[in-house]
């Protein structure tokens, strides 16, 4: 049995970014279910481990690692070679940027409890919906832009980075809510690729699901 541990929730996409870097690097692990729904990260077992209360932690060379990001950063400098982030200051800077305007901007006003937060604050069946539409469809259409100006077959240039770790799980979530992904073609398209290597697909949540 693996020592490296991932604590998830299979349709996190925050989660989703981390087993992608995992398979991708790649890193066998395990995977210990944290279910959201039934308030799983909210039990003082779990968080001993992420005070935060929010999935992923990963356990990994006897260290508790919490945030995704901070967590795929640690990865990329264990492993350089995968090219995760690139190996120059501009190129990192670049690929930073692309993955904070998802998991910074985006994300965040689209997580559980913000959105658990709205439906108390109004009776309008649909704010939900709207809510998640809204800001995904204007986050997309702020990355699209971003990505426009890189050339490549991913979203920065020709090699698989961060970047791409975190438009899949946003592209994901984005379907699930029923963005209309018509104008995102460098996005569909980048998704479309990703969708192909098998580092993606095992950790695709239909995959992973407990
Ligand atoms: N910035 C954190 C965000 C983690 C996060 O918000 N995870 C979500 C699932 S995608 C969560 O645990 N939500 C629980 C909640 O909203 O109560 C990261 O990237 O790890």
């Amino acid at each position: 049995m693996s020592d490296v541990v991932l604590y998830d929730y299979w349709r996190s996409s925050a989660s989703y970014r981390v087993r992608i870097a995992l398979n991708l690097l790649p890193v066998d692990y395990r995977i210990v279910p944290i279910n959201l729904l039934e308030g799983a990260h909210k039990k003082s077992e779990y968080l001993a481990l992420n005070p935060q209360g929010l999935v992923p932690t990963l356990v990994i060379d006897g260290r508790t690692l919490t945030q995704s990001l901070a967590i795929i950063e640690y990865l990329a400098e264990l492993r350089p070679e995968c090219g995760l982030l690139p190996s120059d200051i501009a190129g990192r800077q670049n690929v930073r940027a692309l993955a904070y305007s998802i998991a910074m901007d985006i994300h965040p006003i689209c997580n559980m409890h913000v959105v658990a937060h709205l439906t108390t604050m109004t009776d309008k069946a649909d704010a939900r919906e709207n809510w998640m539409k809204h800001f995904i469809t204007d986050g997309l259409r702020k990355l699209e832009a971003m990505i426009g100006k890189f050339d490549g077959d991913f979203s920065f240039g020709d090699a698989l980075t961060m970047a791409d770790l975190c438009l899949v799980p946003q592209v994901y979530n984005a379907r699930r809510w029923g963005v209309d992904m018509t104008d995102f073609r460098r996005i569909v398209d980048i998704d479309t690729k990703c969708a192909k290597l098998a580092a993606f697909q095992a950790a695709h949540p239909d995959n992973v699901r407990p």
